[in-house]
């Protein structure tokens, strides 16, 4: 998709030192000062910016399971190791990827997983178009909060509302609590889609954001013949299973 071509130039750093360390740009105390600041940036930033389409994709889910990490693999490419640092508040980064021609604008929103930030992410549920819930799959409690989150959306999100179950970590063979066939029955019960991720090595990071997109873009250009787009057939047609995280 031509992704280091169609990056745009925007952008704060979610960290500062290159360690880990949160708090570079929005992503400190500013971006808890006033979302509408935070907005006003987010609009000037799509101003000037050549793309077909544009959509708001939030990532959600417990402190600690990967959100931040996620989106800068898919924005940068890397994976910030070191100490984890939690996001305070809301921050988001833009990425242009391109869909058969089309030009896709994706404003990504990261928030902070932690409780006392809740009130503030609330807000943003209303305006997505998709939302990326992670779970850790070391970590069965943000697992078991699933449900929880999925209620969550359910009272502020746009019915609509694509929704992405990502079990963020599978890189981890040896601490594992969940198995892929736990994420994938959970997803089917909510009828969501579902897959593995890996910040680390970039497992489907790639592949969960693309097909948000391509969503989008299928949704936009569709005519009334053709059969809907199914985001969760798509991503169990392209993903990559690990073959060392199945048991
Ligand atoms: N092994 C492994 N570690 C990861 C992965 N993704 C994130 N981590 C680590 O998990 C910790 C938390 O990652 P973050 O991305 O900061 O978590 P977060 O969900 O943004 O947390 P909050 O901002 O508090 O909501 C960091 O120490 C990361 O290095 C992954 O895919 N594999
Ligand atoms: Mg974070």
């Amino acid at each position: 998709m031509g992704k280091d071509k169609t990056l745009n130039a925007n952008g704060t750093d979610f960290r500062q030192n290159g360690g880990g360390q949160a708090g570079g740009g929005m992503n400190g105390h500013s971006s808890f000062q006033g979302n509408s600041h935070l907005h006003r940036q987010a609009s000037r930033q799509c101003s000037s910016e050549l793309y077909d389409l544009s959509c708001k994709v939030m990532l959600i889910g417990d402190s600690g399971v990967g959100k931040t990490c996620l989106l800068v693999r898919f924005k940068d490419g890397t994976f910030l190791s070191g100490s984890f640092i939690s996001t305070v508040g809301i921050d988001f980064r833009n990425k242009v990827v391109e869909v058969d021609g089309s030009k896709v604008k994706l404003q990504i929103w990261d928030t902070a997983g932690q409780e006392r930030f809740r009130s503030i992410t609330h807000a943003y549920y209303r305006d997505a178009h998709a939302l990326l819930l992670l779970y850790d799959v070391t970590n069965k409690n943000s697992f078991d909060n699933i449900r929880a989150w999925l209620a969550e959306i359910n009272e502020y999100a746009q019915e609509d509302v694509v929704i992405m179950l990502l079990g963020n970590k599978c890189d981890v063979a040896g601490e594992r609590q969940l198995r892929r066939e736990d994420g994938e029955k959970l997803a089917k019960e909510y009828g969501v889609a579902f897959m593995e991720t890996s910040a680390k090595t970039g497992m489907n990071v790639e592949l969960a954001f693309m097909a948000v997109a391509r969503d989008l873009k299928m949704k936009k250009t569709r005519k009334p013949d053709e059969p809907q787009f199914n985001v969760a057939e798509y991503v169990d047609q392209e993903k990559t299973t690990s073959q060392c995280c199945s048991s």
